[in-house]
């Protein structure tokens, strides 16, 4: 078993000796895969390295405006014309987390993890897995201090966001005295931390908070108050007008509620399938639950998809948590 330190010189010797990478994220990207992917762009950017960033979808509207994630190919707008021998995943847990992008890898393609999950199952040629880092963010922070480089203010910004969303704010138990340090030395190179955060964790879309309030609509909660829920159907989605970015944090509502132990989200889908978000107090472990599934996530946040009727999906998932309790 290798050592943080050698995992990341591993890395950085992969990303000095190769050229003409490709970088992608999970499917459905969050602050830390954006952040992340453009932050492992700019470092091959000063290593005068070509490089293509690339998800299977959209990049939500919030993280546009980190340094050229404009830039990011939402492949299935724009499909590759090419494939890809090297390839970087950040922030993925498992393989099929990167999605129908794995299409663009040739069969004998090197792939560099770069990840943060505990569920993440190194299937990478070099892995750089490091389950106490709060945010793949903190892991390229670490990576980048590696190479003679100067930080920008643009890079720093990235890192700062992925930390900052992945932490929920600074807040969450992942809330490290290293992310704290890091967070520090990045306000040090210029971020507006304050700017960032109302932008990302304060303001709302009018389609967003209408959404939140049909969830919260949908609320239930089990007789001993330890297991809360929410739903979100196509409908409340049409009628909101909220895109899928727009239901981040709505699971923690049900969380919030004093004595609850595991809160869900269940989004159905417009193909049928559900999406079960959970987040957990502490007591439970949600990752493992979402194991279970078939998914995967941190101890405290985690989730999987289903196939199948929303009602039954939501009673049979809510049993397995009380069973967990
Ligand atoms: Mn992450």
């Amino acid at each position: 078993m290798q050592t943080y330190e050698q995992e990341l010189q591993q890395a950085k010797e992969f990303l000095l000796k190769h050229d003409d990478y490709l970088i992608v994220s999970h499917v459905q990207p969050d602050g830390d895969a954006v952040s992340s992917t453009v932050a492992v762009g700019w470092l091959l950017s000063r290593l005068g390295k070509k490089f293509t960033m690339m998800n299977e979808g959209v990049i939500p509207n919030r993280m546009k405006s980190l340094w050229h994630a404009e830039y990011i190919i939402n492949m299935s707008e724009q499909p590759p014309q090419r494939t890809f021998t090297n390839v970087i995943c950040v922030d993925c847990a498992d393989f099929e987390r990167v999605g129908r992008t794995k299409q663009y890898f040739t069969e004998d393609a090197a792939i560099v993890n770069i990840d943060h999950h505990p569920t993440n199952n190194r299937y990478g040629a070099i892995n750089v897995v490091y389950p106490e880092a709060a945010a793949t963010a903190e892991i390229l922070f670490d990576l980048l201090n590696l190479f003679d480089i100067e930080w920008d203010i643009d890079v720093a910004t990235a890192v700062y966001t992925g930390l900052l969303t992945d932490t929920g704010g600074f807040r969450y138990s992942n809330t490290s005295p290293k992310v704290m340090n890091i967070a520090s030395t990045l306000l040090s190179y210029g971020v507006n931390g304050p700017k960032i955060a109302e932008y990302l964790l304060e303001e709302m879309t009018l389609p967003q908070l209408k959404v939140l309030v049909q969830a919260l609509n949908t609320l239930h909660i089990t007789s001993d108050g330890k297991v809360a829920w929410v739903h979100i159907t196509p409908q409340h989605m049409i009628d909101s007008g909220a895109v899928s970015e727009d239901l981040e944090g709505i699971v923690n509502y049900p969380r919030n509620i004093q004595g609850v132990e595991v809160g869900i989200l269940f989004k159905q889908l417009n193909n049928g399938a559900v999406k079960v978000s959970m987040r957990s107090a502490g007591k439970v472990n949600v990752a493992a639950l979402a194991q279970s599934f078939g998914g995967g996530g941190h101890v405290r946040a985690a989730g999987f998809r289903l196939e199948g009727d929303l009602e039954d999906i939501m009673s049979k998932v809510v049993e397995q948590v009380r069973r967990a309790l």
